[in-house]
């Protein structure tokens, strides 16, 4: 499929951000890959043909007719007040016996996924388009997600030999639960692969028959508990970053630094803070990202400029889908002087293990009210990840 185009003219490059900036380490990105959060499209695409019956078809938990459990562990959540995901399993680690079945419920589609691999090096997202040629030395190769990581397992049986993946939850259909069984004793490990970082739980399995610690209602509590914990600490990582710094420059302007996000652990701020920063005319915000491991871009459009897509929904040659990343939300635009016009773009901050940059510079010689946003998790009016730039004379 065809690649759409930012409908933007890039402007010269000021300085920072030369055109070597879109170079990138192609072996960093294979071996580690990029930990996309909430892409805000790919609701509307995935669930276009999911039906409404998740009332109908939810499991209940408890005690079956078989004699086995049915159990439930949410997958993240969000503290949309506070704009925080959070990023964990509720409850964290969940004792079952073996025959049991556990039921993946989303707090809200977040990105995860729920990953058994038995110790095995986890996968990661994003990877070069396996169906293309290696790009040209120095030029950036097509990035898609990898079908193996968004997509399920056919296997649902955490046995301790075969992998289970249940791809990401934004792909799930609400009318079929994700149920996976637990034929086998053991201890399992299992991650979210885009968050694999910070998202980790553990399923202790017993043998058949055995007493449980705790009853699903005992697990809620404590699921419960574990959430308000991270929104207090969400919170207070927010408070932390209220107040933009100043700093006075030879030149008479001032240097302002605002954060992109906050929290680096299982609670992420997804904002940038202060929601409103008003600056002079000639002064220049430094953004610095505040929220390592969770991927973010600092994004100005001008009037009339179409903000650009996060992805492109193609297919592979098997019929799976590819999602494919658009580039010019991933790089920079190399332009650091906003006159109100056109595009900026940090492109995509907050890996460093990857190599991406953790703070962005720009001037703003012109006086105007401008709304910036992430192109992951803001909308282009301000919405969600977005905020307000106000320079005054
Ligand atoms: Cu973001």
């Amino acid at each position: 499929m065809e690649r759409k185009n930012l409908n933007v003219e890039r402007k010269a490059t000021h300085g920072h951000g030369a055109p070597d900036s879109r170079i990138f380490d192609r072996r960093a990105l294979l071996k580690t890959g990029i930990a996309l959060a909430a892409l805000p499209s790919v609701p509307k695409v995935a669930r276009a043909h999911s039906s409404h019956q998740d009332m109908e078809s939810s499991p209940v938990p408890g005690p079956q007719a078989d004699g086995t459990n049915l159990w439930k562990v949410t997958v993240g959540g969000m503290d949309m007040e506070n704009k925080l995901d959070l990023q964990a399993f509720f409850p964290g680690e969940i004792t079952i016996n073996a025959g049991d079945q556990i039921w993946f419920t989303e707090g809200m589609a977040g990105f995860h996924t729920v990953w058994f691999g038995y110790g095995a090096e986890p996968p990661i997202l994003q990877i070069p388009d396996p169906e293309l040629a290696s790009p040209a030395a120095g030029e950036a190769p097509a990035i898609v997600f990898d079908p193996e990581v968004a997509l399920p397992t056919a296997n649902l049986a955490v046995d301790g030999v075969n992998p289970v993946n249940t791809g990401l939850d934004i792909l799930w259909d609400p009318a079929t639960p994700v149920v996976l069984t637990f034929p086998t004793p053991g201890t399992y490990d299992y991650l979210c692969i885009p968050h694999q970082g910070v998202m980790r739980g553990t399923v202790i399995v017993q043998e058949a028959g055995s007493e449980l610690p705790f009853d699903q209602a005992a697990l809620d509590a404590m699921a419960t508990e574990q959430a308000n914990a991270l929104i207090q600490e969400g919170v207070a990582a927010k408070a932390e970053f209220a107040e933009p710094v100043a700093e006075a420059q030879a030149d008479g302007s001032t240097l302002w630094t605002a954060a992109i996000g906050a929290g680096p652990g299982q609670v992420r701020v997804m904002a940038f803070l202060p929601d409103l920063l008003e600056i002079k005319v000639g002064d220049s915000v430094k953004w610095i990202h505040e929220s390592p491991g969770e991927p973010h871009n600092v994004t100005f459009l001008g009037p009339g400029v179409v903000p650009p897509v996060e992805f492109e929904v193609g297919e592979f040659a098997d019929g799976r889908p590819k999602f494919i990343q658009n580039m010019d939300t991933f790089l920079p635009s190399g332009n650091t002087t906003w006159e109100g016009e056109g595009y900026m773009q940090s492109g995509f901050m907050g890996i460093p293990e990857l190599g991406l940059p953790m703070e962005f510079t720009a001037s703003f010689p012109v006086a105007g009210e401008y709304i910036y946003y992430c192109s992951l998790h803001g909308d282009p009016d301000g919405g969600r990840m977005g905020a307000t730039l106000r320079v005054v004379e």
